[in-house]
């Protein structure tokens, strides 16, 4: 397929500045060449523009600031879609996922297939405007997402897609706020955290999620925040939380993933170049693009 790679160097949805160097680092790390060695035509269409703001009443921190960027990102994806190529959005933080699914959503539903969405995380990202202890909005996309009036604004000018609870899997999670822990019981919203990795092994629960795509013929859109991974790994992340998947545990569910053959978009978000070392956690994140789009040990 044709991959396109869109740079959402956007910071203002989380804690500290370091997300927006994030298309950098991944360009830097060689995602393009990495991606092409794999057999794809791969596009970059450079970094997204954020749209003039027309928001004044936004909630949480730089309310108005984030809903102009997911402006962009909703425009520059539905630009790849409807060209029939697969979006791959480089983070910046995670609130632009609350534009990235919504684009995959709407492209699904043009298409009459359902749409999962499997959320790779440490965080629930299920905060509200009114639950969320930092008001930082890279907290709320899952929210935003399943229909939260609180975070209408964000999709003021474009269209929004209604994604129901039960589309969405978070995986490796192991940090929930009290009021968010509360919600995700309320809504259903399945959660697979690090313990159930621990119980089950990555494979069994990854299985499930594509069993389950399957069953419904549905596309998966890949959400993976590096902070998924453990920080030892991938300490280039603005938000590290111990006891994350290992290497292999999240190459493998990438492998799993690309194998289904469902993968409708990815993306890499939360990359943090200031917290990095050496770039260990930009190239960790190349190399995991690569296994979602087709790298293996050995061919098979
Ligand atoms: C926390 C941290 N739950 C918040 N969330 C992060 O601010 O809402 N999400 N880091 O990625
Ligand atoms: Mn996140
Ligand atoms: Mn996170
Ligand atoms: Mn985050």
């Amino acid at each position: 397929v044709g991959l396109e790679l869109i740079g959402v160097p956007l910071a203002a949805g989380g804690a500290g500045d370091g997300a927006a160097l994030g298309p950098a680092g991944l360009r830097l790390a060689g995602i393009a060449p990495a991606l092409s060695a794999l057999g794809h035509d791969v596009r970059d269409a450079g970094d997204v523009a954020p749209r003039a703001s027309m928001i004044e009443d936004g909630a949480g921190r730089n309310g108005a600031e984030v809903a102009a960027w997911i402006g962009g990102v909703i425009d520059a994806g539905l630009n790849a879609t409807s060209a029939g190529r697969m979006p791959v959005y480089m983070g910046g933080d995670h609130s632009l996922s609350a534009g990235s699914v919504n684009v995959s959503a709407l492209t699904a539903e043009a298409a009459g297939r359902p749409l999962i969405v499997l959320w790779l995380d440490a965080h629930t990202d299920f905060n509200t405007p009114d639950t969320s202890p930092s008001g930082n909005i890279h907290g709320m996309p899952v929210a935003a997402l399943t229909g939260e009036d609180g975070l209408g604004f964000l999709y003021r000018g474009s269209p929004r897609a209604q994604l129901r609870p039960d589309q969405f899997c978070l995986l490796g999670i192991r940090s929930v706020d009290r009021e968010e822990a509360r919600r995700l019981r309320a809504y259903g919203i399945e959660v697979m955290d690090m313990r159930r990795v621990d119980e089950h092994g990555m494979a069994r629960l990854v299985s499930q999620v594509i069993a389950r795509a399957e069953a419904e013929n549905a596309m998966i859109h890949v959400s993976l925040d590096m902070d998924f991974i453990d920080p030892g790994l991938a300490p280039g992340v603005s938000t590290p939380v111990p006891g994350g998947a290992n290497l292999r545990e999240a190459h493998l569910a990438m492998e799993m993933l690309c194998d289904s053959g469902r993968v409708a978009a990815l993306d890499i978000v939360e990359l943090n170049l200031f917290e990095d070392e050496r770039a260990r956690t930009a190239r960790l994140a190349v190399d995991l693009a690569a296994s979602l789009f087709g790298r293996r040990i050995v061919a098979h």
